[in-house]
């Protein structure tokens, strides 16, 4: 019995010492969960290739590695981590299995890290100037979303992940998703970059992740959009509204850049309020009127004055609104092309801007830093 004991001990003594590693398909980076810096590993060890494990097998389980890989990551994970499916290729199929097992845990969970960055020093989610109103009746809503501004801009980018924050009440669950520009900065060649979007009980939660990873190692900097939020409201969402002293604000945050060393890079997330327009005014038509775009604000983002060109249409009034509503600054409209507003004082932030016009209401959301 005691020799059993001891044969037991020594085999588990082997098994811990020769084989002990295992890979969790989908946790590329092994630290207890698969998310979307997984992808972002994978898209550095994009079409590496080592010994392939003995059946290819994306289920939750423990799968062993039967021998090392060449390459590892930059932190000491070896690149058979990314090999999630087994096969002994690092491709798009395994981009697949992150999404299948996404969110699933095992073992102790070390944090991925997410360096917040700072205002005004470091790049940030912008909503490019667009019209954020919903007209009444209107449920497919597309908000444009841009990465760094021509003062600060992104220096390297190699992966990019964020989470899209929603009311699950005021949004129809799964409809979320981003959908990147295939001609943006971010994106200059389709056929190198895998991006998806990852989700898991939306309707529950109201969250959706979108990562990108360039797979040809070489990053991108630049500023500007980068694409589209795509949202679907409920068909009451202005009842709901009403009833519960909401707002339709879309929060993006948990942004994560990594350079070509997997270097998470300070970076801010940002968030606006949309409008449904017959909550604005209900006395204005539901239909916009095109000639408003011929309104035009900047700088945006600013840090003191904001210049609207009115285009010869007669501004009767502007109100800014702060994130919590409370309109901290109004002003009537004058007879000329060029109006000027000094948010000099204000705190940092974002900003909801008002223009009341004789063709109906514009509105603008403005970044102060
Ligand atoms: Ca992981
Ligand atoms: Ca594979």
């Amino acid at each position: 019995m005691k020799k059993l004991f001891l044969f037991t001990f020594c085999s588990l003594f082997l098994y811990q010492t020769v084989f002990t590693q295992t890979v969790w398909p989908g946790d590329v980076n092994n630290n207890g969960i698969v998310n979307e810096v997984d992808l972002l590993y994978l898209g550095l060890a994009f079409g590496e290739t080592g010994t392939p494990r003995t059946e290819i097998d994306t289920n939750w389980t423990a799968q062993t590695i039967i021998e090392n890989w060449e390459g590892e990551f930059p932190n000491g994970v070896n690149f058979a981590y990314a090999d999630c499916n087994g096969d002994g290729i690092v491709d798009v199929l395994d981009a697949d299995v992150v999404e299948q097992n996404y969110l699933e845990t095992h073992g102790t969970l070390i944090p991925d890290a997410i360096v917040e960055g700072v205002l005004g020093e470091d790049p940030i989610i912008v909503f490019p100037p667009q019209n954020l109103t919903i007209p009444e009746g209107v449920r497919s809503i597309d908000v444009d979303i841009g990465l760094g501004t021509a003062e600060i801009p992104v220096d390297s980018i190699l992966g990019l992940a964020f989470t899209i924050r929603v009311n699950p009440e005021l949004f129809v669950g799964n409809q979320t998703q981003f959908n990147l520009d295939k001609d943006s900065w971010l994106n200059p060649d389709d056929d190198f970059s895998i991006s998806r979007n990852l989700k898991k009980n939306p309707r529950e939660n109201g969250l959706f992740t979108f990562v990108y990873t360039r797979t040809d190692k070489m990053p991108v900097a630049n500023f500007g959009s980068i694409g589209t939020v795509s949202f679907v409201v409920e068909s009451n969402v202005v009842d709901l509204l009403v009833n519960n002293n909401d707002s339709l604000e879309v929060a993006i945050d948990s942004v994560i850049i990594t350079d070509d060393n997997l270097e998470p890079l300070p970076v801010l997330g940002n968030s606006i309020n949309l409008q449904v327009e017959e909550l604005i005014d209900s006395t204005t038509t539901s239909t916009y009127h095109p000639i408003l775009d011929n309104i035009k604000v900047y700088p945006n983002p600013t840090s003191g004055w904001l210049l609207v060109k009115t285009g010869n249409i007669q501004l009767e009034y502007f109100e800014l609104f702060n994130m919590l509503g409370q309109a901290v600054l109004s002003q009537k409209g004058q007879p000329e092309n060029f109006q000027s507003l000094d948010l000099g004082s204000l705190p940092t932030g974002t900003y909801l801007l008002r223009m009341v016009t004789e063709h109906g209401i514009k509105l603008e959301h403005i970044l102060k830093f």
